[in-house]
This record gives structure tokens, C-alpha cells and sequence, in this order.
């Protein structure tokens, strides 16, 4: 018997967490914490308690887990498959992508990525070999807007989500004085930063907490604005009117290293804390006391989350937020937020040889007129000051130059402005985490070739033509910088077999995409034959290999320098920080933050509003879920069962829908299931339902597609390019006009 313990770093979600995985024979005995893995800046307490984790050998072994590749036999949904080799799979797939893309050119291959969790960067290298700028996905609405709103504003993205969090210190004083959380719950989302918020908390860190609904940090916090959905940048558009008027402002930093710094005082000048009182409904003082204490209070860390990116206004409220951080004095200080710079690898937007996509393709990118700022234009501009001073570009190439997913699934539909006939899905599952699916589901169904690269059958595979079965985080090794963003590398080994002979025959998403290029002429590109190899590439300018990095401790941090625009400036076009934005301004945009009210608010749609009286947010994060993974995991749905809508009493004792109803939600777009669960902690006028619910018990085949019409809140939100935002072109999910009602009976 072969008893192996590796040290592998856990993907079910993003903390990376460090792992010893213990295996009898290449079967999983055992995972548990890894204290032998060198600290990895903050440890990470919960991972005995993390019930995604515990599910690991329910989830390696589990009876639906898709363990050898799949073609489908009867029609597009009916639920028949034959088992395939992985050689006639990649011949198939190749040969009939290069008939369609003979027949409309690269570009009619779409690739859907999700959060990020395996190595898109070789995804996006296929794709740049074969000549298509069209990987959508979940960028414009997670992190892609952040990344490049902060390299546009200040050089270099501030990032702290998962590696970094407030930085305490080690003596009994909190180091961070003031931490402002705007629109994240870091109790559901980001364990670090939750850690670090109430251990900096007992140390007398002040925090000041934005967000509609009473999350566990806003009950720790000093200050709770409890704002209306979708008023972000009216809100902190205000903070910047009184600390500019009440001089509260780091005179120095502004004078030497701002740009715009009257015009901004200009254009904020009319947005008072009363004004922004009306339009928030946070009262003006509250408002007025958040911008003292968050300018009186240094160093500061200030952080935004999906409250805030899944806005319209998005890139406004997060452009605000920067604003807010220079013109304090608390950018790239200790303490305060930080600029790490690039990692010591191969950056990934070199491993996705981004540029040998052709000029004409680029061009060809499907959204690129109208959203300029994460696509190919806003790229170019943003990128190539940021390489000027740092040597590096800050971004992860396939997340920060990418088409816009609802005008792909528009083209897979009309066939305009080309035809869109083919698909590739990678680590994402867009018929739950995508808005609008009942028209992503007529998109994926219309395809001549669709793709899908999963663990299990979910909604999207059911539609697939072809189901490729990964190896998960325990199956391969592991390495990452966090997205070219951050200065920190973290690695880990391969801890058990992708594949044992009559059990499964996994691939790593890198294999798959490299066996589809070689079939299709990118052998050359394609030197490395296994991901290990890869990296041992990536880590070419720091001189060893992956098992050398694994024997230094599989982590690397260099030692954090602050104030570097002293010596190097800011990597952007007038080489200060832009409050003024002249990259908004090059492409065509407002340069400076401007509030806009919501496409569908009672406010912008008042008569909409009086058929749809509730405000719906969706999505926030909850333990044990990750966004629609883990429901067919037993231990972890046992844990929540049901999909739940969070509705005041006040307002569900008016409709009669008692704690536990069932009761649905409706908004233009259609209607869902859910359980209602009656909290305080939101506005009578504003509801929250959670997102990812689909129910793979229930049949795989049409109609059902397990559920997903049931309880998918997805079916409710739009995606409308007027929608939109208008720079980045990201999707409102946190905000929209619904109803409610009881559901007689259920099931
Ligand atoms: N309404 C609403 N919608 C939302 C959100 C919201 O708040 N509200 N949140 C949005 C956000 S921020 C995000 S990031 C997205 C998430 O959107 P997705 O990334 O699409 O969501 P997941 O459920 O994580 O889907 C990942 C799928 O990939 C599979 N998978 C996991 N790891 C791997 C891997 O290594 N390789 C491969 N090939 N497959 C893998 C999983 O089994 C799962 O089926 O959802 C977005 N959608
Ligand atoms: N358990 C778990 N953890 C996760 C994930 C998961 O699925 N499950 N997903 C991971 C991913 S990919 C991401 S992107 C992160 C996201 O994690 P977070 O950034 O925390 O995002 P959310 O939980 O979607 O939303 C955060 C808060 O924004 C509030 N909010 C809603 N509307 C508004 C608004 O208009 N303004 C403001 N200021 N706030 C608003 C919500 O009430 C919510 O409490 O979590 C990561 N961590
Ligand atoms: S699932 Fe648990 S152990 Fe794995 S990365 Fe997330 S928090 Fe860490
Ligand atoms: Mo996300």
C-alpha cells in the first residue's frame, strides 16, 4: 500500500487555503490544515470548520461526477450521452471548430469563464492562437472593473480581497486606524478579511460599514450606512464634499501627486451630505461623521466588494472610492491600501500571448464600441503607462480585455454583427451565474458546437454537445499571483492521480485546452506537456522550478515597500494619481465620478415601481454555498437546504407570508421560487434573495435541466446593454424591481 501526503492549496473557494492531502494508493484518505506549508502572510483559523472542504472525498468520489468525456447522443437536452476517449473527443471538437471557424472566421468561437478558479490563462492562450477576442464571462462583474479602474486611476490595482486583508500589526494597537467596507459582507465572503476586521476591531480599529442589509460586519461596526440599493457614488461622492470642504484633505500628497484636483472639488461641490441624504437615504450627519472619521483616522483601509461592483454605476462609485483613498494620503501607505506591484513569474498576460491576436481581431471584439474600458481600447491606454512604470502589465489579460457576454449571446441569436456559432465553457456555469438565463438559454441551445469543461452535469452541460470531465484542485498542482495583480505567489502540489484506469480519466483544463490547439495547428505554442511544466515556465525569472518553489515553502512574499510613486511615480498617462481621469476622457467618458440614478428604480421607473414595489438585491454571499457550486455535496446542503429570501417582517406581515413560506419573486423578467426568512436587517421597501440555486437531484433532461427555472434568481436580473454600465459595460445584479408574493404550495 502507497500512503502519500502532499501539500496541495484548496480551489473550492479563493482564500487559498493550504492543504495536506493524504491519499492510500492514489485514493483520498484524508484533508486537513497544513502547518508545515510556510505561513502564507495571514493564516487562515477556520479551515477545520469549513464545511466545503470537509465534503472533499463526497465531492472526489461522488455517483454524478463526470469521470470520463461525454458526446451527446439524442437531441440538444434530452439527457443521452455515450462515454467517448479523450483522443476522439479532441479530434471531434477540433475538426468541427475549424469547419465553423473556415466558415465565419475565429471569432465565432465564444469561451465563458467564471470566477476564476483554474489556469485561465491558457484558455485565454488557445484563444489568442486561434484568433478569437470573444472570452466572456464573469469579469465585467467580478474584479475586471476594480483592476481596471484602479490601474486607470492610480497606476496599479489596490487588491486585498483574498491575500491581504487590514493590516493589524503585531502590537496591541490595530495598525489600520479606520477600514471602510463598502458593499462587502467579509463574514460570508472573505474569511481573512473578517479576521482581520474583528481582531483589529478588539484594537481599537473604527469601522465604517456601507451596505443596505444588516450584515454580522455592519453589527461590528462604529458606523452602518444602511443606503438604498444602487447609491453608492451619491454617497461617496458626498464623503469627497466634506472632507475637500472641511479641509480634511492630505494637502501634500494632493499637490504633489494628483491630477484634477479642482476640477473634482468642482464637480463634487454640489454633492452635500443633504443631497446625497435624499438620494440615499442615509441621513446627512451620518454621512458627514463617515467622512471624518474615514479622513481623521490614519492610516485607513478602505475596500469596496460586490455591493458595489454589481451596480450600474460601478466604475463611478469605485473611481470615487480611489479618489477618496489618495486624496487622504492612505494610498500605497502601511496600514492604509497598498499597490503591490507585479510578481516575480511570467505574467499572465504574457502566458496568454495575448498579442498575437491580430489587430483585426481585436477590433473584432463584440462590445468594443460601446464599452471601451474593459475591452481591447481601454486596455491599450490603461496598460501602457502601467508597463512604462512598473515593467509589467497590472492584469490578467483574458479578464481585462474581454467581450461583453450579453451582446455574445444577443450574436449567438441574431448572428449579429457576426454569427457567434460556437462555445466553450470553462470553470463557469452560465445558465445559474449569468443575468437574463432564460435568453442565455435560447443562446447556449441556438450553438452548432457547444463545450463544457465541468466536475458535475449542471444546467449549462446538459445543453453541451460535448462534457469534458477536469481534475479538481487535488488533481493538479497549483500556482498563482493572483490574477498579475499582486506581488504574492502561492503554490501547491498534485496530491492525487487525474486519472486510475477503469475509475476516471480526468484532464486538467490546461491539458484540454493545449489537446484541442495542438489538433488545430498551435502545436509550437504548445511546448509544455503537462501544467507542471508550465509553471516550471512562469518560473523561469526566478530561476527554479516548481518543485524547487514547493521546497522553499510554496509561498512567496517580497517584503512590502511603501511609497513607491517616490521613486517611480504612478503608472499613469500624467504620471499622478487621476482624480480627473484622462483615460475616461481618451475613451470618450465622463473623467470625473458623476451619481446616475438606476435603470429600474422607483425613482427612474416610478410607475414600474407602483407594479413592483420591492427593491431586489441578489446574491449575497452565504456559508456553506460557492456561488452554485456544493448543492449536490450532502454534508454542505444538509447544512441549507433551500433557497432563501431575506424580507422585512413589517413588510411580509402586509403580504401574509409568514417566517419559512415559501413565496415568489417576480420582476419583468420572470419569476422564481424561493423560502422566505424574515430579517430586520433590510428596509421594508428592499428584499434580498440568494443566487446559484439550481437542484441537481431533480432530472438533468428538458424541462428540468435540475431545476434551473425553480428558484434561479438569475431568471429575474437584467442584462440589457441600457442596463449597463457605461464605460465598463458590467450588469446590474444588486439591483432591480420586484414583487412578492405567498406560493400556496411547494412541491
Ligand atoms: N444574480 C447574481 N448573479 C451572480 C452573482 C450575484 O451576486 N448575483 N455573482 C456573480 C459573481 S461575482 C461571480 S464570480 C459569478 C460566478 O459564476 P461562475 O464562476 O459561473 O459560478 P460557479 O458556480 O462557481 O461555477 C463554476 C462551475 O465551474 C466548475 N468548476 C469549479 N472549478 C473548476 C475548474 O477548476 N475547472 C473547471 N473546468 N470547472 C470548474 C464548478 O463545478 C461549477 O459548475 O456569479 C455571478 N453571478
Ligand atoms: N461563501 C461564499 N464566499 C464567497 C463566494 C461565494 O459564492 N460563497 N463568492 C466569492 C466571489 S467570486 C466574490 S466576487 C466575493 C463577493 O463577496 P462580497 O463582495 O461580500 O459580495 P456580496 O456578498 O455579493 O455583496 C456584499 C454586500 O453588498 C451588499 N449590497 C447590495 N446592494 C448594495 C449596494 O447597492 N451598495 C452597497 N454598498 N452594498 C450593497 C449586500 O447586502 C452584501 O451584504 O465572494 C467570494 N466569496
Ligand atoms: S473551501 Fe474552505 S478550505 Fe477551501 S479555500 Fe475555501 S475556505 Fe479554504
Ligand atoms: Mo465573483
Amino acid at each position: 500500500m502507497t500512503v502519500e501526503s502532499k501539500r496541495a492549496v484548496c480551489q473550492f473557494c479563493h482564500p487559498q487555503c493550504r492543504i495536506r492531502v493524504t491519499s492510500e494508493n492514489g485514493h483520498l484518505v484524508s484533508v486537513e490544515e497544513d502547518d508545515s506549508f510556510a505561513k502564507a502572510n495571514t493564516t487562515f483559523p477556520p479551515v477545520k470548520a469549513c464545511l466545503r472542504l470537509r465534503g472533499a472525498r463526497e465531492f472526489m468520489y461522488h455517483p454524478d461526477r463526470v469521470n470520463f468525456p461525454r458526446k451527446r447522443v439524442g437531441e440538444k437536452g434530452e439527457g443521452k450521452w455515450e462515454t467517448i476517449s479523450w483522443d476522439q473527443a479532441f479530434d471531434e471538437i477540433a475538426q468541427r471548430l475549424g469547419k465553423l471557424t473556415a466558415q465565419y472566421g475565429p471569432e465565432t468561437l465564444a469561451v465563458t469563464m467564471g470566477t476564476g478558479r483554474s489556469t485561465s490563462e491558457y484558455m485565454g492562450r488557445f484563444c489568442n492562437l486561434l484568433g478569437t477576442p470573444n472570452v466572456i464571462g464573469q469579469s465585467h462583474i467580478c474584479y475586471a472593473p476594480c483592476v481596471v479602474t484602479g490601474a486607470a486611476t492610480f497606476g496599479w490595482a489596490v487588491r486585498h480581497r483574498t491575500v491581504k486583508a487590514i493590516d493589524t500589526g503585531s502590537g496591541k494597537e490595530s495598525l489600520t486606524k479606520c477600514a471602510l467596507l463598502i458593499g462587502i459582507d467579509p463574514s460570508q465572503s472573505t474569511p481573512r478579511l473578517w479576521k482581520s476586521s474583528r481582531d483589529g476591531k478588539a484594537m481599537g480599529l473604527r469601522l465604517i460599514v456601507i451596505d443596505p442589509r444588516k450584515t454580522q460586519a455592519a453589527e461590528l461596526a462604529d458606523l452602518w450606512l444602511q443606503l438604498r440599493p444602487g447609491t453608492d457614488t451619491a454617497l461617496l461622492t458626498a464623503m469627497i464634499n466634506v472632507i475637500i470642504r472641511e479641509k480634511l484633505y492630505d494637502k501634500d500628497f494632493v499637490g504633489k501627486w494628483c491630477h484634477g484636483f479642482d476640477s473634482l472639488a468642482e464637480r463634487v461641490s454640489q454633492c452635500t451630505p443633504e443631497w446625497a441624504a435624499a438620494i440615499t437615504q442615509v441621513p446627512a450627519d451620518k454621512i458627514t461623521e463617515a467622512a471624518w472619521m474615514y479622513a481623521t483616522s490614519k492610516p485607513a483601509f478602505s475596500i469596496h466588494g460586490m455591493g458595489t461592483e454589481h451596480l450600474q454605476d460601478c466604475v463611478e462609485a469605485m473611481h470615487a472610492r480611489f479618489i477618496l483613498v489618495a486624496i487622504t494620503g492612505n494610498l500605497d501607505v502601511e496600514g492604509g491600501d497598498y499597490l503591490a506591484g507585479p510578481s516575480g513569474l511570467v505574467s499572465s498576460a504574457e502566458t496568454t500571448l495575448d498579442r498575437m491576436l491580430p489587430e483585426g481581431q481585436r477590433g473584432k471584439q463584440i462590445g468594443i464600441d460601446r464599452f471601451r474600458l474593459l475591452s481591447w481600447p481601454g486596455r491599450e491606454l490603461i496598460q501602457e503607462s502601467v508597463k512604462r512604470t512598473w515593467g509589467k502589465e497590472c492584469s490578467l489579460s483574458s479578464i481585462t480585455a474581454v467581450a461583453h457576454a450579453p451582446l455574445v449571446y444577443r450574436a449567438m441569436l441574431t448572428g449579429k454583427p457576426y454569427p457567434v456559432r460556437a462555445a466553450i465553457t470553462m470553470a463557469s456555469n452560465p445558465m445559474v451565474t449569468q443575468a437574463n438565463v432564460k435568453l442565455v438559454y435560447r443562446a447556449l441551445k441556438s450553438l452548432d458546437l457547444y463545450v463544457v469543461l465541468d466536475y458535475f452535469m449542471t444546467p449549462s452541460a446538459e445543453l453541451a454537445d460535448y462534457v469534458l470531465p477536469v481534475a479538481s484542485w487535488m488533481e493538479r498542482p497549483y500556482m498563482r499571483d493572483v490574477a498579475g495583480t499582486d506581488s504574492d505567489i502561492y503554490a501547491g502540489e498534485q496530491a492525487l492521480p487525474a486519472a486510475i484506469p477503469g475509475e476516471y480519466d480526468h484532464k486538467t483544463d490546461f491539458e484540454i485546452f493545449r489537446g484541442i490547439g495542438i489538433r488545430m495547428g498551435q502545436e509550437k505554442y504548445w511546448p509544455w506537456e503537462t501544467l507542471e511544466q508550465a509553471f516550471d515556465f512562469r518560473l523561469t525569472p526566478m530561476g527554479m522550478t516548481h518543485k524547487e518553489f514547493m521546497a522553499r515553502g510554496g509561498f512567496h512574499s517580497p517584503p512590502a515597500r511603501y511609497k513607491k510613486h517616490e521613486q517611480i511615480g504612478f503608472g499613469t498617462p500624467t504620471g499622478k494619481v487621476e482624480l480627473y481621469s484622462t483615460v475616461f476622457e481618451k475613451l470618450g467618458y465622463d473623467p470625473l465620478p458623476r451619481y446616475r440614478e438606476d435603470f429600474e428604480s422607483p425613482v427612474s421607473r416610478p410607475e414600474l415601481g407602483k407594479e413592483y414595489p420591492l427593491m431586489l438585491i441578489t446574491g449575497g454571499r452565504f456559508h456553506p454555498m460557492y456561488h452554485s457550486d456544493h448543492r449536490n455535496i450532502d454534508s454542505v446542503r444538509r447544512r441549507h437546504p433551500d433557497p432563501l429570501l431575506q424580507i422585512n417582517p413589517e413588510t411580509a406581515r402586509k403580504l401574509g407570508i409568514a417566517d419559512g413560506d415559501w413565496a415568489w419573486i417576480e420582476t419583468r423578467r420572470g419569476r422564481i421560487r424561493m423560502k422566505s426568512c424574515h430579517f430586520e436587517g433590510v428596509a421594508p421597501n428592499v428584499v434580498h434573495a440568494e443566487h446559484g440555486w439550481w437542484f441537481p437531484e431533480l432530472p438533468g433532461e428538458e424541462p428540468w435541466l435540475h431545476g434551473v427555472w425553480e428558484s434561479n434568481v438569475n431568471v429575474l436580473t437584467a442584462d440589457e446593454p441600457e442596463a449597463c454600465n457605461a464605460l465598463s459595460g458590467g450588469w446590474p445584479l444588486k439591483t432591480a424591481l420586484c414583487r412578492v408574493y405567498k406560493a400556496k404550495e411547494y412541491k
